[in-house]
């Protein structure tokens, strides 16, 4: 494998998502030569990989989408105010087609390992193809949610029927009329999945380790004319995205400007009758008005209590209600969760719910799932057991710093970074949306064009200034982290109770590290631009 000639570029991109897509764009403009690696057969990252039935998109498509053309913008019309994957994978071929991205990306090939030279100061990247990149810089635009985590259950290879992974849907759809299925997970993707595959299956039985604090999506049409208001205010509301604390404004939902989705009354200044009549007013919707939720227990408590009133009142049958209710962690510790008709799915007669809390599951067996409440029977099984977030798809990539070391050792005790941007002793190896940075917190789409621009910028003051390399100091590594942990202290999020995959809780021996930063993506945006104004404060930059 390593006996081909290497390919000698300026920089080697791994993937072809929403963020490689737009780094080869830059990189292009800036005059270098880059070459994109993809492990799928065309671009699109997370929407090309997943296309389970009811994937969707939880941020507003408006807001949801790139700002570097306006031309790209005022030419695109979203069709729903949260599209679908087959329209966010539409507008990722259409991306790839108008800037001709395709010609520098090579497709079905898997990076391998990415070794790093001390003498040469590059990078020398293999792939499962057999090719050998001879590159000054290694972009590493592997995703936050790109590697499929699939349970180690036992007996799993016994089940006879169709196996499929949400993260890993066939392209050309599953037909499951006449099929009993049983389904594994309820995150987002097995919460946006469940209630479009119970009006196709025969029965669907669904298997809930943790239930989740989910709130309906109120998703609809988008018509013309608030497209054409979107469309005439792109400029602001791109600049209020970059300066706010997600990187979303709401303006994507209709409501037209930032302080309407803001909340700011405290739930512990009211009564219980006025959280009563808030609930059966407003239904779950009565709990985002509420600003202490995220910033007390006690409040965050009562919000729960509110969200499984109003959960009661949905699901009709009472055990099944009980089953659905999350109890013991915190509301907003989780990545918040949206869906249609969840809740509502549980009143078909051919939905079952498995609460795992009543005896989890013992086996996977040739006919079904045994848990300790009994077997369950059918079909096919879908696993909607998410990934192994924000680390995954960068260790299960060989990558060696200085002296050979491993970034599997570096990260032994959970991820080390300096602004999510590099990691000290990788000189030249840059992530985008990297542990250590808003990313999964945030729009994905500003937190990349950030990066993306960061990076850009940072290779053409390298070339300008003919300089070999930059790594990140130990000392500003340090200090990074530091502040990375300090502010999500005290925060639902890091809360004792909370087993989120932001921590790594979701796979069996990963550290618990909270892996994104809090801080938000306008004051990072803020913080990022200092380090670059301070003559790149925290890097070295070598000659
Ligand atoms: P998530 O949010 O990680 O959800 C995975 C679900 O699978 C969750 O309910 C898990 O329960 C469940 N799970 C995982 N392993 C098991 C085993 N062994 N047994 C039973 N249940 C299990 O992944 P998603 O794909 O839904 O969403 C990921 C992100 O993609 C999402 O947040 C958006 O940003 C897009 P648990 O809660 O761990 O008890």
């Amino acid at each position: 494998m390593s006996e081909a000639t290497p390919k000698q570029i300026d920089v080697l991109v791994v993937g072809a998502g929403f963020a490689g897509m737009y780094m080869l764009h830059r990189l292009r403009a800036l005059g270098v030569s880059a070459q994109v690696v993809e492990a799928g057969s065309d671009v699109g990252g997370t929407w090309y990989w997943n296309r389970y039935p009811g994937a969707r998109c939880d941020v507003p498509s408006v807001e949801y989408s790139y700002s570097f053309s306006d031309e790209l913008q005022q030419d695109w019309d979203w069709s729903e105010v949260m599209a679908g994957q087959p329209e966010i994978l539409e507008y990722a071929n259409h991306v790839a087609e108008r800037f001709d991205l395709r010609r520098d990306i090579k497709f079905d090939t898997r990076v391998t390992s990415a070794h790093y030279s001390e003498e040469q100061r590059r990078w020398t990247v293999t792939t499962d193809a057999g090719d050998v990149y001879d590159a000054h810089y290694c972009v590493m635009a592997t995703g936050c949610l790109s590697m499929p985590n699939t349970p180690d259950i036992e007996g799993a290879s016994d089940f006879e029927g169709a196996v499929y992974h949400t993260g890993q849907w066939p392209h050309e759809g599953v037909d499951f009329s006449e099929v009993s299925v049983g389904i594994i997970g309820t995150g987002s993707s097995g919460i946006q999945a469940i209630p479009v595959i119970a009006e196709d299956a025969k029965h669907l039985t669904v298997f809930q380790r943790t239930p989740n604090y989910t709130m309906p999506a109120h998703n609809r049409q988008m018509t013309d004319e608030f497209r054409a208001e979107a469309k005439a205010n792109y400029a602001t509301i791109r600049q209020q995205q970059r300066d706010s604390q997600a990187g979303i404004v709401g303006y994507g939902f209709g409501f037209g400007g930032a302080d309407l989705i803001m909340p700011s009354d405290h739930l512990l200044e009211t009564t219980a009758e006025e959280r009563a009549k808030a609930v059966d007013e407003e239904g779950f919707g009565a709990i985002r008005r509420f600003i202490d939720i995220g910033l007390n227990p006690e409040a965050n408590e009562m919000a729960c209590d509110m969200y499984r009133t109003q959960l009661g009142r949905i699901v009709n049958d009472d055990a099944t209600a009980e089953g659905l209710k999350p109890r013991d962690y915190p509301i907003g510790c989780k990545r918040p969760v949206i869906d249609t008709d969840y809740y509502e799915t549980y009143n078909r007669d051919n939905v079952t719910l498995v609460d795992l809390r009543q005896g989890g599951i013992e086996r996977i067996t040739r006919t079904g799932v045994q848990t300790a409440q009994g077997h369950f029977e059918f079909d096919a099984l879908v696993y909607a057991t998410g990934f192994d977030a924000m680390t995954g798809a960068l260790l299960n990539i060989d990558i060696k710093g200085r002296d050979a070391k491993p970034l599997g050792d570096v990260w032994e005790a959970g991820p080390r970074t300096y602004l999510g941007l590099q990691v000290a002793g990788f000189p030249n190896l840059f992530m985008i949306t990297g542990p250590g940075s808003p990313s999964v917190l945030s729009n994905m789409i500003v937190s990349i064009e950030q990066h993306v621009d960061w990076i850009t910028d940072c290779i053409a003051h390298m070339g300008d200034r003919q300089l070999q390399a930059i790594e990140a100091t130990p000392e500003a590594e340090d200090a990074w982290i530091h502040h990375v942990n300090d502010v999500a202290k005290g925060t639902m999020f890091t809360s004792p109770s909370c087993n989120s995959w932001y921590l790594g809780a979701n796979i069996p021996g990963k550290p618990r590290i909270f892996m994104p930063y809090v801080g938000g993506v306008g004051a990072y945006r803020k913080k990022c631009d200092e380090v670059v104004e301070n003559d790149y404060e925290g890097f070295e930059l070598t000659a």
